[in-house]
Parts: C-alpha cells; structure tokens; sequence
C-alpha cells in the first residue's frame, strides 16, 4: 500500500515537471546530500527538455564543488520568482532554510502555481502544494532515486554520482544511524551506473588530510568544554579562529560530525560563527534516547533525531570566563 502511494506521488510530481514551463529548484546550503538533490533533479529536468534554474541560498561547499554541474548553481540573491510556475525544494525542512522567506515568495504562492517538496527531515513543515516527505529514508538523494526508478528515468553517471554523494555525507559512509538497507541498495545500483565511489569519498571524507582543517580541528578540540549536567560537550569556531587557518565558512562541511567521536557524551554541540552576524548551532547524538532536534526547536531550527542545527543572532567574545556569545 505504501509502495503504491509513493508511486502515485512520484508519477504526480512527474506530471508537474513535465507540464511545467520553467522550474526553480532550491535546496538549503553546504551539505552533499542537498546539492546532490539538486544536481540530480536539474540532470533528469535537463533530459525531460523542461527548462529550469538550479539555486541554493549559499556558495556550494567546497567539499562538493567536484560534482558535475556545480559550478551552474546561482547561489547570490534568489532569481525573480514570476518567470517560473513551478518550484521544487529538495532536502529543506521549512522556506527559510531553502531561502525562499521573501515577500515575493509570498505574493508567488497566492499564484497556485505548484510548489514540491520532497524531504526527509522528519520536523518538515509541510510547506509546498506537493509534500513527500519520508523521515525514513536514509537521504534526499535515496528518496530521489526512488523517484527516478519510479517514473523509470534512466540515471545517467553524472546524476549518479550526486545520489551517491548524498547518500554517503548523510549517513557518513554508512556508519550512523540514518543508514538502512534502502540506502545500501541505492548506492550499489548507483555503482552499476557509474557512480565513482573513491572520488567521492575523497573529495567528501579526507578533508582531514587538509593542513588548513587540520589546524582549525586542533583550535576547536583544545576549548571543547563538557557541561556534566546536560552530558553534553560544546566546542566553537569563531571567525577569527577561520582567518588564522585561511579557511572559510564553506570550508566547513561535516565539521560537527567530530562531535560524534567523543565517547560517552549524550550530545555535541558545535556553534560557528558566521560572517552575517549569527551564530550557527551544529547538533549530534549517537544515541536512540535523544533527540536533538527537539532541542534545535527550542531555538527556532530542526533537523533529525540525530543530527539538527539552528541559528540565532551573536557573536564570540572573549571574557574573564572564556569566550561567550553577546
Ligand atoms: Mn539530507
């Protein structure tokens, strides 16, 4: 029953692109499976002959920027809304983390024109005309694959190497908890078409070999902090911590999984500095009876059981107690 809905979904999702004249796909920032969505979805779009644009609220990582196709996603304000009557959000929990809060979005919506959302953050608000949203899966990217196998798109090398990538830095190499046998499955039939495994595992996963990282990570290790109340330790990054390692907040991805090394913690929580005036909240657990996106909630973010993240306004200062966000 549930392999018929989803198949319904997909073929429904598939009649809209199809009908549609021009899309805009979004995704959030910085993180493999959201731009592996993205390039994926502009690939299959790409060979339906619809046109579209590809846009992400931020730069792509620097760990992706080796995907085929990244270097056509626009990243700067978000394009004029009114040449497009249809929009697809892929991997984003809410309008807000796929960028499209403005008032334009507002005034685009009450068009009726359909809006896809297809997710797998289980705090998913629901925002688009079109929701498919599975907490389950293991990646935007595997439910992707589903739908391509669905609507029997054939997936060439290019988009398998963007469902791999996401696949692989949302279950980190299917080592956390997120990994399934669906996962396991996609990415071996991924493999068959192409997708090479080595490249992106070096391109996504041996950042650490980078001196620059490298020197950042001992920054950031030596001031973790353990709070024994909460059995959570706390670690953060701060601007000025960025420019003595030459590095950049896109430089980032995958920077809140060295939380999960630390044994016997309940939660890590790493907050980042960044440019605009925020502070970023990065949230893991690696246990079952925790749920950090709960906790992400409270200050106004989401996420999965295991993995969330949220934003607040701050920054970093140095005080007699150490450095504190004001
Ligand atoms: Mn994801």
């Amino acid at each position: 029953m549930e392999a018929m809905r989803i198949q319904e979904t997909c073929y429904h999702i598939h009649s809209l692109c199809v009908q549609a004249k021009r899309i805009l796909v979004v995704s959030h920032e910085n993180c493999g499976d959201a731009t592996g969505a993205l390039l994926a979805f502009g690939g299959y779009l790409a060979d339906l002959g619809v046109s579209y644009e590809l846009w992400l609220p931020g730069p792509v990582g620097s760990t992706v920027q080796f995907l085929p196709g990244a270097v056509e996603v626009a990243h700067t304000t978000l394009p004029a809304l009114e040449q497009f009557d249809m929009i697809v959000s892929l991997d984003a929990a809410d309008e807000v983390q796929a960028g499209l809060e403005n008032a334009e979005f507002k005034q685009w919506q009450t068009i009726g024109n359909p809006l896809v959302v297809i997710d797998h953050h289980y705090t998913n608000t629901g925002y688009g005309t079109v929701n498919w949203i599975n907490p389950h899966a293991a990646a935007t990217c595997a439910m992707l694959y589903d739908y391509f196998f669905s609507i029997k798109q054939p997936i060439t090398r290019k988009m398998a190497t963007c469902l791999l990538t996401g696949i692989l830095t949302d279950t980190g190499s299917f080592s956390n908890a997120a990994t399934n046998q669906e996962a396991l499955s996609a990415a071996s039939e991924l493999l068959i078409r192409g997708a090479p495994l080595a490249t992106i595992i070096r391109h996504t996963f041996k950042a650490a070999e980078n001196l620059a990282l490298l020197r950042l990570w001992g920054r950031v290790l030596s001031r973790i902090r353990y709070r024994s109340t909460y059995g959570m330790a706390i670690a953060c990054i701060t601007q000025h911590d960025l420019r003595m390692c030459g590095l950049t907040e896109n430089d980032l991805d995958g920077m809140a999984n060295v939380m999960n090394v630390i044994k016997d913690i309940r939660v890590g929580l790493l907050l980042t500095e960044l440019s605009d005036g925020t502070i970023k909240g990065s949230l893991r657990t690696t246990r079952d009876d925790i749920d950090v996106a709960q906790f992400a909630a409270q200050f106004g973010g989401g996420g999965h059981q295991r993995a969330a993240g949220f934003k607040l306004p701050g920054r970093f200062a140095h005080t007699k107690q150490g450095l504190q966000i004001i």
